[in-house]
């Protein structure tokens, strides 16, 4: 027997549901692509693995982004849901040429990974951002010597020392680079980076970071998207053109699985629905 309130989050998540809460797009066959829409300083590789890009998105996109955010939150649902909206996608793949810059590689050696989530920081000292972790504690190159995985965080509100931006302790500064990676350095060690709506923040994987604390002084939720994009021939990457809803939904309730633990804005009945979603999807298809 499925919980009632699962039942209702299984009947609820349809394409019309997403479209009654915010007026973005679902194009429910596929993602279009639109490639790069504005010109933009490189993201300059550095030693430290961290760079910054300013104005990577256009303002009207990191508003009907913020927008949609806000409309899966105030409806219940974690901000990772906004990834049923194309517009999610599109910004992945505008992303990838600030990905390239940042490793090195020609852009057709970025692909996108089916790792995302977006959030909403509230005002108030008693909310932040995702305690301290790496990406990955395992080496992270290539074996020509690129970085190999990159993390991108996109931020969609600005982004300060008082609404939660984020703190990164660059790979030069950190002890514990590159022979041990499993432990985490002071939180002394990390700067905050603050960012304007549509700027973004770029790492290598291996450098440890963690969304800081809001405050009194916040004048705004802080609201942001991450991605996380390869440059190694990666099985998993996300075809755009193949992304139905149904495979956008399928990643969101895997995305539920890996970071419930984390994140405290997933309620049980979701994490359930996930589970149970995945489960049924898995019978269907199989
Ligand atoms: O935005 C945050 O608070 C944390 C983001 C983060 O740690 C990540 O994307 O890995």
């Amino acid at each position: 027997m499925i919980d009632p309130a699962v039942a209702e989050w299984l009947r609820r998540l349809t394409p019309e549901y997403f479209r009654s809460l915010c007026a973005l797009p679902i194009n429910e066959a596929g993602v279009p692509s639109r490639g790069d829409e504005v010109e933009s300083p490189p993201a300059m590789p550095s030693p430290s693995g961290v760079a910054q890009v300013e104005r990577r998105l256009s303002a009207q996109r990191a508003a009907s982004m913020r927008g949609a955010v806000l409309a899966v939150t105030e409806a219940g649902l974690p901000g990772v849901f906004a990834y049923v909206y194309d517009e999610f996608w599109e910004t992945a793949d505008l992303v990838r040429g600030a990905v390239a810059q940042f490793a090195e590689v020609p852009r057709g050696r970025v692909s996108i990974l089916p790792d995302a989530w977006a959030f909403r920081i509230p005002c108030g000292a008693e909310h932040r951002g995702w305690a301290p972790h790496r990406g990955s504690t395992l080496p992270n190159r290539t074996r020509e010597g690129h970085v190999a995985l990159v993390n991108v965080w996109v931020a969609l509100s600005s982004a300060t020392k008082d609404n939660s931006c984020m703190y990164v302790v660059p790979l030069t500064r950190d002890p514990h680079v590159p022979a041990s990676l499993e432990t985490l350095p002071e939180e002394a060690l990390g700067e905050a980076r603050e960012l304007a709506a549509g700027d973004i923040l770029l790492w290598d994987a291996n450098v440890a970071h963690w969304g800081g604390r809001s405050s009194a002084a916040a004048r705004e939720p802080r609201i942001s998207a991450t991605y996380t994009c390869s440059t190694e021939t990666a099985i998993a990457a996300v075809s755009l053109a193949e992304l139905s809803f149904e495979r956008r939904l399928a990643i969101i309730a895997q995305q539920i699985r890996v970071y419930s633990e984390v994140d405290s804005t997933v309620t049980p009945a979701i994490t359930a629905w996930a589970d149970v979603w995945l489960a049924l999807r898995s019978q269907i298809t199989c």
